[in-house]
């Protein structure tokens, strides 16, 4: 904190996003993807596991040589009532959700609840590799699903 930053009663707290941590794809079947990605775009999975919560089954994909650059993640249903079995049915294939790194997952949720977004969980939840996740509502972000991701 210094001298010129406002301070006191009104002042939003600050939103910190530190980079984009993915871009998630939704696909029908996560092996006939990640064939795809791999023959095509020469991407290989570093990361894969079923998430039972979320209902996903899911994969990280390297982009490019920065093994700590943004990635892409593909999702797959686990289950068919679940969030990208949904999105499938009614989108098809494509696009699913834009994450961005935060160092404080809560912090962050409760600096965009003061701006007046919608937030998908009271309290984060558990996302890839351990990591706490939460989402701003798409209608609340301009038609995108935002993920915030808090690396375990
Ligand atoms: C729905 N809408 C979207 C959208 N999903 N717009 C942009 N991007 C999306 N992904 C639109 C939809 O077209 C409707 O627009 C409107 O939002 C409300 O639709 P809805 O019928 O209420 O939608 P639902 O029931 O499909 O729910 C949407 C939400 C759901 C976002 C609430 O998908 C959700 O809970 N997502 C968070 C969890 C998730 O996505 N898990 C899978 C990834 P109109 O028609 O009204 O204009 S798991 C993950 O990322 C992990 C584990 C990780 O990264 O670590």
């Amino acid at each position: 904190m210094t001298a010129s930053e406002p301070t006191g009663p009104g002042v939003l707290p600050a939103v910190e996003l530190l980079r984009i941590d993915h871009v998630g794809v939704a696909v029908p079947d996560l092996d006939a993807a990640l064939q795809f990605y791999a023959e095509t775009f020469g991407m290989h999975c570093v990361h894969q596991e079923t998430n039972e919560e979320q209902g996903v089954r899911e994969a990280m994909l390297a982009v490019g040589p920065d093994p700590d650059g943004p990635r892409l993640q593909v999702l797959a249903p686990a289950s068919p009532d679940s969030a990208i079995a949904k999105f499938l049915g009614r989108s098809g294939p494509g696009l699913q959700q834009l994450a961005y790194t935060v160092r404080d997952v809560e912090a962050t949720a409760e600096a965009l609840r003061a701006r007046g977004l919608r937030l998908l969980y009271d309290t984060p939840r558990r996302g890839t590799a351990g990591s706490r996740i939460n989402f701003v509502h798409p209608k609340d972000a301009g038609g995108v699903l935002v993920e915030l991701v808090e690396p375990a």
